[in-house]
């Protein structure tokens, strides 16, 4: 009796020891990780901006800290409305401009007068940050504040003295609104301002002159939950990702060092090897411009804009912070609300059915043959397991079968990153009419990475992690089959006389006639660049998906005669014809040491009849060069000018559109516009687009 006792004990505990041996350790972190305050950051995923300052009240980008408080009126205010479009278009907080680089304090700031206390806003009484806490909170939103390092208006700014006024606006800022999850420290720093009455240009070093290591301990000390964000000195916690379009790169590590300069590839890709944990941060604007300005109302993005920033931040393993500028009136216009809401609504769309869920998944290994780490916790739906292998190896893949034939377009995959971001690079096959197709290869994961492509229909899907800095960790995998946008798209005539036409959405069908009948499904389809005559033409075009049936409405774009002939004389300079390209985008401005008035020549190469010319300008925010008066004038050799047309451009600074004029039509061969003056009272004029009316 005692022996078998014995043995059966022998015998349990030999399973028992069989049992822990065979059970593998997790793996152990590879690299810099991020720490809770970042992870917790990067699962926002998505959260608004807001605009707000005296300079919305003078149509300026920056203020110049000479502004009057008097004029900082927005009399309907209601954060309540921000804090509502916010939650409803499904973001997780905001972050509110409390100091732009104006100096002017959204808070009543014991440390100056330059606030909301010497506004008429609320009698002087308000604080608008205390407005934006509480709406955010009765939201369920998490709140954020800008702090301007630069300040335009403070006297003190570039001494000494003024970093402790900085600490003391912080302060109250960190300490009098409850929990803050994220503080900006913009890097626009230094330059000319107001400097309590200086008026003078003053420059400091922006890696020193903050003592970022003490500013942000201090911030910590005060907020140990928050994120810091900066993109100029001491490495913070997030990074800027090196442009405000909206993008990040598709190669998008979450790593930097420590120390040393960021060159601005290194912003938008991370570096693969950096020793610190920063993940970017991707800010943009839902205008052009991050203050409100009406020339801007038309200039809204749109839906499909929106998407392709959806996909190029969120979806390539970053944070996408969206800025809506505030109205003077103190509210976030309607056409802005209208598109993050459609836009709100479209990722729902895209991402309500996860496909992924009717799949079966095996993988080429499987970390010590523990089920813990199995193909299937991919799937589970569980952010905490991931499928993983051993340590040593770097190239796996995971193949998931369908119950049935399944139509996708998207693929979604993250890395369980709380181990270190490791893949370097991966690739999507499908099997499909009896044969392996390869849909993607791409770089790295991180967090989070969408990867679109057009609808195939597949019984399997097989992921290959091709490298890895160790063995991969892949917590998730959906697949959805996202329906269309259907938009207009954008056409354009190149100057051979080609039409393009740009998709909104690239799964787009369009479908075009230029005999000025209605398109449908049974006209030409869009394939390549249309060659055209050189006459003039009419495109209508309607965007199709076949899916849902459905299309746009007909869109229709005129064009005048192809500038297929036309030489810009006077001028050796190719970026020239970059104001015949038809790209809206691409401008070309004359030789700077011309004073006005400056002729832009231009020979048709035949007699034309012409009865009018239009004229965009540079597109940019910042664009200068922009004509406002201006006379034309015609001649059929080059020499003899006469006199057609004159006059000015009205509103084009405010409205900076095409502008088209008319006259008598005439005969001739060369044209001549002649800028007389433009925006800036300066000698600079620049063109996007030049064209001619004929008969
Ligand atoms: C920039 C600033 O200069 C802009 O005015 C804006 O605040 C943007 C978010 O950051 O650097």
């Amino acid at each position: 009796m005692r022996v078998k006792n014995l043995l059966s004990t022998l015998l349990l505990l030999t399973s028992i020891q069989f049992f822990a041996f065979s059970q593998v350790n997790a793996p152990l972190p590879y690299g810099p990780i991020p720490n809770e305050h970042q992870m917790r950051w990067q699962q926002m995923e998505y959260y608004a901006f807001v605009h707000l300052s005296v300079n919305t009240y003078t149509d300026m980008a920056w203020g110049k800290g000479d502004e009057d408080p008097e004029i900082f009126n927005p009399e309907d205010l209601d954060c309540r409305q921000w804090a509502r479009i916010c939650k409803e278009a499904g973001m997780k907080g905001i972050i509110i401009t409390a100091k732009h680089h104006s100096g002017f304090c959204l808070w009543p700031s014991k440390y100056t007068d330059y606030s909301v206390k010497n506004a008429p806003w609320r009698d002087g009484k308000g604080d608008l940050v205390r407005e934006m806490a509480d709406a955010c909170k009765e939201y369920g939103l998490k709140f954020g504040v800008y702090l301007s390092p630069w300040d335009r208006n403070h006297a003190d700014y570039g001494k000494p003295e003024y970093i402790t006024y900085f600490r003391n606006q912080l302060s109250e800022l960190l300490t009098n609104y409850g929990e803050v999850f994220e503080v900006w420290f913009d890097g626009a720093n230094g330059g000319s301002g107001f400097y309590g009455g200086a008026n003078e240009t003053r420059t400091i070093d922006r890696n020193t002159y903050y003592d970022w290591k003490n500013t942000y301990q201090f911030v910590r000390t005060l907020q140990p939950n928050i994120v810091i964000w900066n993109d100029g000195g001491d490495r913070a916690d997030l990074r800027w990702v090196g442009t405000e379009s909206g993008y990040v790169g598709e190669t998008n590590w979450s790593l930097l060092n420590a120390t040393g300069d960021v060159p601005e590839q290194m912003l938008r890709y991370g570096l693969e090897n950096g020793d610190t944990w920063v993940p970017g941060e991707v800010n943009t604007s839902i205008r052009p411009e991050w203050f409100y300005h009406e020339k801007e109302d038309t200039k809204v993005k749109t839906l499909p804009q929106l998407m392709d920033i959806y996909y190029n931040s969120i979806g390539r393993n970053g944070a996408l912070l969206l800025n809506f500028p505030i109205m003077p009136n103190g509210l976030i216009h309607a056409s802005d609300e209208k598109v993050v809401l459609e836009f709100a609504h479209a990722i729902k769309k895209a991402f309500s059915v996860d496909l992924a869920k009717r799949s079966k998944a095996e993988a080429s290994h499987v970390r010590g043959n523990d089920q813990r780490f199995g193909a299937d916790k991919a799937l589970d739906q569980n952010n905490e397991t991931y499928w993983t292998t051993d340590d040593e190896v770097k190239t796996a893949s995971l193949t998931m079968h369908f119950t049935q034939p399944i139509s996708f377009n998207r693929f979604l995959i993250q890395e369980y990153i709380l181990l270190g971001q490791r893949v370097k690079s991966f690739k999507v096959e499908v099997f499909t009419n009896g044969a392996w197709k390869e849909i993607a290869k791409e770089t790295t994961i991180g967090y989070k990475r969408i990867l679109r492509f057009h609808t195939v229909q597949a019984t399997k899907l097989r992921l290959t992690i091709t490298d890895s800095k160790s063995c991969p960790l892949i917590s998730n995998i959906e697949i959805y089959n996202a329906p269309q946008i259907l938009a207009p798209p954008s056409i354009v005539r190149e100057q051979s006389g080609d039409v393009r036409m740009i998709p909104a959405d690239f799964e787009s069908q369009l479908y075009y006639t230029l005999d000025g009948s209605n398109p449908t499904i049974k006209s030409d389809k869009y394939t390549e660049p249309i060659k055209t005559g050189d006459g003039k033409l009419v495109v209508k075009c309607i965007a199709y998906d076949p899916v849902t049936k459905n299309s746009t409405p007909v869109f229709e774009e005129k064009f005048d005669i192809a500038r297929k002939h036309w030489k810009i004389i006077g001028t050796a300079d190719k970026n020239a014809y970059n104001m015949l390209d038809g790209n809206v985008h691409s401008q070309w401005y004359q030789d700077r040491n011309q004073k006005m008035p400056v002729d832009l020549v231009i020979d048709l190469g035949k007699v034309e009849n012409v009865s009018g010319f239009k004229y965009l300008p540079d597109q940019n925010w910042w664009a200068g060069g922009i004509i406002t008066n201006y006379s034309f004038f015609v001649s059929p050799d080059g020499r003899e000018w006469k006199l057609v047309d004159g006059g000015e451009f009205a509103n084009i600074k405010n409205n900076p559109l095409w502008q088209s004029k008319s006259f008598a039509p005439v005969k001739t061969r060369y044209i001549k516009l002649q800028a007389l003056g433009n925006t800036q009272h300066d000698n600079e004029v620049g063109y996007a687009e030049i064209d001619i009316i004929t008969e």
